[in-house]
C-alpha cells in the first residue's frame, strides 16, 4: 500500500512530513485530518513565512518609507504576483485581498450589486450554494425587490443545465454559482454556464472557495467575471480571502468600504478614490496571512496540481468503494465529476453521533449541514457526515476511517 502512494515523483509521506499537525495524537490516536473541505492544514514554509514575518519586518505597508516597511510592502505585492499567476488574471491589479470568499461574495453584491440591480432584475444562484453565495444575493433582492432564481439539482448531485436554461431570461443579471459543491464534491460545468449566462447578457461570478485546491483554475480561460475563494483552503492562513474580476467591471464599481489605502485624496468637502486593486482594500490589510499565502501558493506549485489531483482522486475512488461496505450507508451526491470529498449518511444514525465517535478514534470528518441548508433539505437530510481528503492524506487512513465507521456504527444500530 505505502509504495502505491509514492509514484512519478509524487511522495505522500515526504509531503505529510512538511505538516507538522499531522503528527499530533487526537484522544490517544494518530491524528487522521479529513475535514480538508473546511480548511486545510498549513506546511511549514506557510509557518515560517509568518514567523518570519513577524520577527524580521512586521510593519505597516504602503505608507512608511523604512525599510521595515518597504520589505513588508514588497512582500505583500509579491502575493498579489503570485495570485496572479496563480488563477491567470490578466493583470494584479485585478487581485482584490479580502477577508475570504464571504467578503469577496459581498463585495460583489454591495458594490456591483447595489449599482447594478434593479427592482424587476433576476440573479441566479444554484440548489447547491454555500450560505455565503445565498445569503448576500438575498440581502441584496430584498432591497432592491429583485427576485432570486434558484437552477435544481438531481438525485446525483447535478445541476439540472436544462432548467437553467428556462430559467435565464433578459431579466438575468447575475449568475452566481459554486464551481465545486462543499457538501456533495459536485464539479459544476462553470464554462458551460458562463458561456449560457453570457448569451443571456448576465454577468457570472464563480465560488472558487473548494475548487482552486483541487483544480487548475484559468480564470482568462473560464471567462468568469468574478472569481472569490479563501486562501485557508489551499494550504495557507485564514482571514484572506481573494476576489478576482474583470477590469472594466472593476473599475465602474464604486467602492466598498471607506477609510485608509483606498483613497487619493480626503477633504471634508469631497473624497477621490485610489485605483485598483487598492480601491477595495481599506484599512490594513491581513498583512502577514498575506504574503505567507504566497508560501502555500509556492507548496501548491511544487507539488504540481496535476500530480496532486491525481493522487486526490485515487483516494476518492478508494473510499468511495471501501465505504460502501459499511451497513446502511448511502452517498449522498454521486456525481460524473466530484473532488476528493465524499458526503454520507448511515440508516437509523445521526450524523452527528457518527462524527463524535469518530472523534474518539481520532478522526476528524464534519458533519451536519454544512452551511448549506436548503441543499440538505433537497435531500431530505438534517445533515451528512463528509470526510474530504487533501494531498497529504493516504489509503492507510481511509482504512482507518472504515474501520471507525464500522465501530461507530456497530455502538450505534
Ligand atoms: N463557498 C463555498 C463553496 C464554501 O465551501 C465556503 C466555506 C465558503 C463559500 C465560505 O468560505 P469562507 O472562507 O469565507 O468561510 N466552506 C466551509 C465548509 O464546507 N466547512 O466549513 C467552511
Amino acid at each position: 500500500m505505502r509504495d502505491a502512494m509514492i509514484r512519478n515523483g509524487f511522495d505522500v509521506y515526504a509531503i505529510r512530513e512538511q505538516f507538522p499537525v499531522l503528527d499530533r495524537e487526537v484522544k490517544g490516536r494518530r491524528l487522521v485530518y479529513l475535514d480538508n473541505a473546511a480548511t486545510s492544514q498549513k506546511p511549514q514554509s506557510v509557518i515560517d513565512a509568518l514567523i518570519n514575518y513577524y520577527s524580521g519586518y512586521n510593519a505597516n505597508i504602503h505608507r512608511g518609507i523604512h525599510t521595515l516597511a518597504e520589505e513588508a510592502t514588497a512582500d505583500f505585492e509579491k502575493a498579489r504576483d503570485a495570485v496572479q499567476l496563480f488563477v491567470n488574471a490578466q493583470t494584479r491589479e485585478q487581485i482584490i485581498f479580502t477577508r475570504g470568499t464571504t467578503e469577496s461574495i459581498n463585495l460583489v453584491a454591495y458594490s456591483w450589486g447595489r449599482q447594478k440591480i434593479n427592482a424587476g432584475d433576476e440573479i441566479i444562484i444554484s440548489g447547491m450554494e454555500h450560505h455565503s453565495n445565498i445569503v448576500p444575493w438575498q440581502i441584496l433582492c430584498e432591497e432592491k425587490k429583485a427576485k432570486l432564481k434558484v437552477v435544481p439539482v438531481s438525485n446525483e448531485g447535478e445541476l439540472l443545465m436544462d432548467e437553467l436554461e428556462k430559467l435565464l431570461t433578459s431579466r438575468t443579471k447575475l449568475v452566481s454559482i459554486a464551481h465545486v459543491s462543499n457538501a456533495l464534491g459536485t464539479v459544476n460545468p462553470v464554462k458551460q454556464i458562463i458561456d449560457k449566462a453570457h448569451q443571456a447578457g448576465a454577468v457570472v461570478l464563480v465560488d472558487g472557495a473548494q475548487s482552486t485546491v483541487h483544480l487548475d483554475i484559468d480564470v482568462q480561460e473560464m471567462g468568469c467575471d468574478f472569481f472569490a475563494f479563501s486562501a485557508h483552503k489551499l494550504y495557507g492562513p485564514t482571514g484572506v480571502g481573494i476576489l478576482y474580476g474583470k477590469k472594466h467591471l472593476l473599475e465602474s464599481m464604486p467602492v466598498f468600504q471607506g477609510g485608509g489605502e483606498m483613497i487619493k485624496e480626503v477633504t471634508f468637502e469631497k473624497t477621490t478614490y485610489n485605483d485598483l486593486p487598492y480601491k477595495f482594500e481599506a484599512g490594513t490589510p491581513n498583512i502577514a496571512d498575506t504574503i505567507a499565502l504566497r508560501a502555500a501558493i509556492d507548496f501548491m506549485n511544487k507539488v504540481g496540481k496535476e500530480k496532486a489531483r491525481e493522487h486526490e482522486h485515487e483516494l476518492l475512488y478508494y473510499a468511495t468503494e471501501q465505504l460502501q461496505r459499511v451497513p446502511g450507508l448511502k452517498i449522498i451526491g454521486r456525481a460524473k465529476e466530484k473532488t476528493s470529498l465524499i458526503s454520507f449518511v448511515v440508516d437509523n444514525t445521526h450524523p452527528q453521533d457518527i462524527g463524535i465517535l469518530l472523534d474518539n478514534q481520532g478522526i476528524a470528518v464534519r458533519t451536519g449541514h454544512h452551511c448549506a441548508q436548503p441543499l440538505m433539505r433537497r435531500f431530505g437530510i438534517p445533515g451528512t457526515v463528509r470526510a474530504s481528503f487533501a494531498v497529504y492524506n493516504t489509503k492507510e487512513e481511509i482504512d482507518e476511517l472504515l474501520a471507525g465507521l464500522q465501530k461507530a456504527v456497530k455502538m450505534l444500530v
